[in-house]
């Protein structure tokens, strides 16, 4: 009998009784949004879980990072990489500045503080960096940058819910962090996200400004935009809080029968570092490189044909995609580490509830692909 598909990851859902019993909540106060009190307490329970003070609930990160941006006026240059997710670019565009691209660090995959530094030009005003699939980057190292030239530091944090470095939230790090809580990510609200403030005062400037700039009834501030959590987003991430160590602490061990069952296949390298406390497990990414029986491509089509559906985060690079690739720093020969990484790339599955036979089937394509 043929199994069901496997893709590369499966959202968990709250117990429905819990949901319900919000969603009654929900039908007798008639407040469905605008700060309701379902979002205050997702908030403030949050806060808590993720060990910061100050949370904005957002429709989705897309939106956040572009109220990140517009928080901080940033209209001009913003250096970010061209290994991510195609929102993150796409935020800095609908946020009316222009992307410059720089590359990345061969470990972990983030932008490299050293090649950020080459990009910085008169017109730069911000860093625009990506946790990505949730491995910290160097958080030091990109703020001696931004301090030295004067520039805002905010974090594409879409994919690091719950990543902690140093016993601290990685979303304290540089000015502004956003989470994505869409249904794909570590932990969902089926579609939101969250800013992460350093202080109140900025929280309710960002609470503000994705609430049209509205003061009160009659004042309205400044040119906002709607960005607001749905009491039934709200309603979910609340019932869905109390599993979230349980769902990391499966992944960790997902994760880690991944790197022992692999490490030694020539010409493999796992991204994510085995054991390694406080990460979140979100993606499984291999780099499938010289010395591997066939190509990455070739194996992604291996693991289809048996229905498992392996993807390449991120491939192609954002600066190979129409609307970038003729910006100056877009150019091939400028980011040679993203290239290579975009090229060798696989995301295995990896999902709370991954059934351990499919988890060997994925081994034993991947151990033996041929
Ligand atoms: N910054 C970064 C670095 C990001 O990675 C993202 C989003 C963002 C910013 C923007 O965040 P949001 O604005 O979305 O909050 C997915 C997600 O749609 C996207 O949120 C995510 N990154 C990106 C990495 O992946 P697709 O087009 O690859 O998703 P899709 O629909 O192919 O889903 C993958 C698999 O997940 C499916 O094969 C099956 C499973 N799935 C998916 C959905 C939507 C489910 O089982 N249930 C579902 O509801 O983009």
């Amino acid at each position: 009998m043929t199994r069901p598909p496997v893709y590369v990851t499966r959202p968990i859902l709250p117990p429905l009784e819990d949901v319900y019993s919000l969603l009654q909540e929900i039908w007798q106060t008639r407040i469905l949004s605008n700060g309701g009190p379902i979002l205050q307490r997702f908030e403030a329970a949050l806060g808590q879980y993720l060990g910061v003070d100050h949370i904005s609930m957002v429709g989705n990160a897309s939106m956040g990072l572009v109220l990140a941006l517009r928080h901080h006026g940033i209209t001009g240059e913003v250096i970010t990489p061209a290994f991510s997710f195609v929102a993150t670019s796409h935020a800095i565009r609908w946020a009316g500045a222009e992307p410059v691209f720089a590359d990345i660090d061969p470990v972990t995959l983030n932008l490299d503080p050293v090649e950020v530094e080459k990009r910085i030009t008169g017109r730069t005003q911000a860093i625009l960096a990506v946790h990505c699939y949730g491995t910290p980057c160097d958080t030091d190292g990109l703020q001696r940058v931004a301090d030295r030239h004067g520039l805002r530091l905010i974090y594409d944090a879409a994919h690091a819910f719950g990543v902690r470095e140093n016993g601290r939230s990685i979303c304290t790090s540089g000015d502004l962090s956003v989470l994505s809580f869409h249904a794909t990510k570590v932990f969902n609200t089926f579609e939101g996200g969250a800013i992460i403030s350093p202080d109140r005062e900025t929280k309710l400037a960002i609470d503000r400004l994705g609430n049209y700039g509205i003061v009160d009834e009659t004042t309205v501030l400044e040119t906002g935009l709607n960005t607001k959590m749905s009491e039934l987003n709200a309603a979910v991430g609340l019932a869905l809080l109390p599993q979230m160590d349980s769902a990391i602490a499966t992944r960790a061990r997902l994760a880690n029968h991944y790197s022992d069952a692999l490490g030694d296949v020539p010409g493999l390298r796992a991204v994510c570092p085995p054991g390694r406390t406080g990460h979140n497990f979100y993606h499984f990414p291999i780099l499938v490189g010289d010395g591997y029986p066939i190509s990455r491509d070739a194996l992604y089509e291996r693991l289809r044909q048996d229905g498992l559906f392996a993807r390449r985060y991120f491939y192609p690079l954002i600066s190979d995609l129409p609307m970038y690739r003729d910006l100056p720093s877009a150019a091939p020969s400028m980011l040679p580490v993203a290239r290579r990484a975009a090229n060798q790339v696989l995301c295995l599955p990896i999902f709370p509830d991954l059934d351990p036979v499919d988890q060997e089937r994925i081994i034993g394509i991947v151990r033996q692909p041929c």
